[in-house]
């Protein structure tokens, strides 16, 4: 299995493609990986390479993984299909240590990865970059396209760092070819040389020329905008070409493809024998890595969910969430978790669990399922991403939910991409207390919430949190962010695993009501609390819980209706922004600004989140709509 990550490339790589393995996925250049996957057989047609960048054709503007076959990952953001490159390379690293055995070794060989002075400048390269040298990766071989441009002309102006240096710095293998336009031999020699390299990943610096052989080679002029007709035509004679056709494979080049097609569905059969021989000799663990590749998750994993009774202690839920992956780590070892410098304070590492480390450095191995993502939280983001499209791999990382933010640009792809990537988000609010509003919250929900294929969860106790797990680790083509606090929280009375799994659910009913609060993680319990206080005054109040929106929004109609009825106005409660809210309720009740810093309880007292003060809101509220008067209708209740 070996993995051709693509960030973007030139020309000259087409012939480059074909002494590897298999392929593929790029950045704005993708045309010719289009075209690369077309002549090696996928299932990209002259029609599709014709339609490039219309709606609804296979071969979109950046490349698209689950849409268009053979790409790997979803890239075009610079930066990010590196270290999703990097993320491929640890999985395999990791799943050979697994699998691999003396005589038989089903997973080896090497991800390959092409880059440009883009996707160098950006942080999350040097995040992953740095930590791959940390890891000595040796299967990872990356093609660094060195032109001395980008969009805004020569690099001279903004980019002129010794990127060998760099590299040799972080621990690479540093190679360099000088005339990588011509030089086929050289670079033919140096990914062999980097092949052979076992202990460290590999860069290859190719000096080229932007635009090889068009009037504009060496400038920006070639980087975003199609050629000129005249321009067209001298490339196509200089290179051998009917200027005169167009969309023609000449014969000679369609059968030196499907000679290479040819070695590669040979060495498929290979690798099939040779698994056969392995399931024979090891059927379970053969059996495991199956399930696994194809994935499925294990029978009956879901029974060792803890659940709770509401006679337990208050837990902060990221003690919560330590629980459920030390309960189901056992039964689930597709589970691969790590952090980004915070394992004491987002309680992510699993008493016991093995570190992800070379053997060399005395600290683990690469058969620890828990990477130290060190101080890198967008570096994290695309490594899991990059896990989780090798397939086999749940991964999950933990960091304080604000610095998920740092991350955004990688969690959209996996959104995008429809990666099963777990945040495990402490320190969820002000609720963290002293560290102050650098560090908490408000803003992020709303961004998170909104963004398509993600599920926001903020789970109120330990069978909330269960429900979170649940649904994150059957959700296969979806992220999760799982939001936990730092302080501990009540268990509520009727907080089913099944009712939180719906997104949303009645965690306190009363017939009749004035009044429905609805709320989120630790102030669910808030309002529970101004519930009584409301009850003793004579004002009846419903609580409901919504964990994860996306996920209610997804239950039948008449459920939702049930949840959030009309008859009585619905106020909202919760440490965040307000946006979003008046979806599901009339009112809304939360941060108007930034947070504070001191002890969280006091914290709380300066905004009013506190069971006596929403108490005093939710009495507002009522008189408000007796006066006003007329049907109070479901803010759920909409033409669209
Ligand atoms: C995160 C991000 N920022 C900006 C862009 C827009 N962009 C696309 S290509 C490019 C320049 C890339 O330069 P280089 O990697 O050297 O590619 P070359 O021009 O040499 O092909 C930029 C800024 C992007 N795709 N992603
Ligand atoms: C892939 O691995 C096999 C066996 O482990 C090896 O024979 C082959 O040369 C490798 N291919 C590449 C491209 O690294
Ligand atoms: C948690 O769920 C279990 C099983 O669904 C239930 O018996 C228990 O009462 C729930 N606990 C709380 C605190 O609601
Ligand atoms: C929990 O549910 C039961 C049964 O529906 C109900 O009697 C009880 O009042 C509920 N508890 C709370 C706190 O709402
Ligand atoms: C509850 C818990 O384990 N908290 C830990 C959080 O992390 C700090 C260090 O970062 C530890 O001192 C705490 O014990
Ligand atoms: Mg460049």
């Amino acid at each position: 299995m070996s993995s051709l990550v693509q960030t973007r490339a030139t020309l000259v790589l087409l012939w480059v493609w074909p002494l590897l393995h298999t392929s593929s996925s790029p950045g704005y250049s993708c045309a010719l990986q289009y075209i690369m996957l077309h002549l090696l057989g996928y299932k990209l047609t002259m029609d599709d390479l014709k339609a490039f960048r219309q709606v609804d054709s296979r071969t979109p503007g950046h490349p698209e993984y689950h849409h268009t076959d053979g790409i790997e990952v979803t890239t075009g953001p610079l930066g990010q299909g590196f270290a999703n490159a990097v993320g491929l390379a640890i999985a395999q690293t990791h799943m050979a240590a697994v699998y691999n055995k003396e005589d038989i070794s089903p997973i080896s060989n090497h991800t390959y990865v092409f880059l440009g002075d883009g996707c160098l400048m950006e942080g999350v390269a040097s995040e992953a970059a740095s930590l791959a040298g940390h890891l000595q990766l040796g299967s990872l071989i990356a093609i660094y396209d060195d032109n001395h441009i980008s969009i805004d002309g020569d690099t001279a102006c903004a980019f002129t760092e010794n990127v060998e240096q760099r590299f040799l710095s972080y621990g690479w293998h540093v190679l360099h070819v000088d005339h990588g336009d011509t030089d086929l031999e050289a670079i033919h020699n140096a990914i062999e040389e980097g092949q052979k390299e076992k202990n460290k990943p590999t860069i290859i610096r190719l000096r080229t020329i932007i635009g090889y052989g068009s009037k504009q080679q060496g400038t920006h002029g070639v980087h975003g905008s199609p050629l000129k007709a005249d321009d067209i035509e001298q490339l196509k004679t200089r290179f051998g070409f009917d200027p005169k056709q167009k969309y023609v494979v000449p014969d000679e080049v369609r059968n030196a493809y499907a000679a290479v097609a040819q070695r590669g569905a040979a060495l498929e059969q290979e690798w099939e024998q040779l698994l056969g021989k392995y399931c024979q000799k090891y059927p379970n663990e053969h059996a495991e890595l199956s399930r696994r590749i194809k994935g499925d998750l294990p029978e009956g994993w879901e029974s060792k969910l803890p659940v709770y009774k509401p006679t337990d202690a208050a837990v902060a839920s990221r003690k919560l969430s330590e629980t459920v992956l030390t309960a189901l780590t056992p039964v689930l070892p597709d589970l691969m978790g790590g952090s980004a410098d915070l394992t004491g304070s987002n309680l992510t590492k699993v008493p016991k669990s093995v570190d992800f480390q070379p053997e060399s450095t005395g600290l683990g191995s690469y058969k620890g399922i828990y990477i130290r993502y060190g101080v890198r939280e967008h570096g994290m983001g695309a490594i899991m991403n990059g896990l989780a499209a090798y397939g086999g791999i749940i991964p999950f990382g933990g960091t304080f939910l604000n610095f998920v933010s740092y991350a955004a640009g990688a969690v959209r792809l996996s959104a995008l991409s429809g990666h099963q990537v777990i945040w495990v988000a402490t320190h969820d609010s002000i609720g963290l207390g002293e560290d102050g509003p650098t560090h908490q919250p408000v803003e992020t929900a709303a961004h998170f919430r909104a963004t398509p294929n993600l599920h926001f969860w903020r789970p109120a106790d330990g069978n909330e949190t269960s429900a979170a797990y649940l649904v994150a680790l059957k959700a296969r083509t979806t992220p999760s962010i799982i939001a936990l606090s730092r302080q501990n929280l009540p268990q509520l009375e009727n907080s089913t695993i099944e009712h939180a799994a719906k997104g949303g659910y009645v965690v306190h009913e009363v017939e009749g009501e004035h009044l429905t609060i609805v709320s989120t993680g630790s102030e669910v319990g808030i309002a529970v609390e101004a519930a009584g206080i409301l009850e003793k005054e004579g004002c009846k109040v419903r609580v409901v819980s919504l964990p994860c929106w996306r996920v209610f929004d997804a239950q039948p109609e008449e459920y939702k209706l049930s949840v959030l009825r009309s008859g009585a106005p619905i106020l909202s409660v919760e440490a965040y922004a307000t946006y979003g809210w008046e979806r599901y309720s009339h009112e809304q009740f939360g941060l108007s600004a930034w947070g504070a810093s001191g002890p969280y309880q006091k914290v709380y007292e300066k905004f009013g989140l506190t069971g006596k003060n929403i108490a005093v809101v939710g009495k507002k509220v009522v008189d408000f709509y007796k006066k006003k008067g007329g049907e109070i209708v479901s803010p759920l209740i909409k033409a669209l």
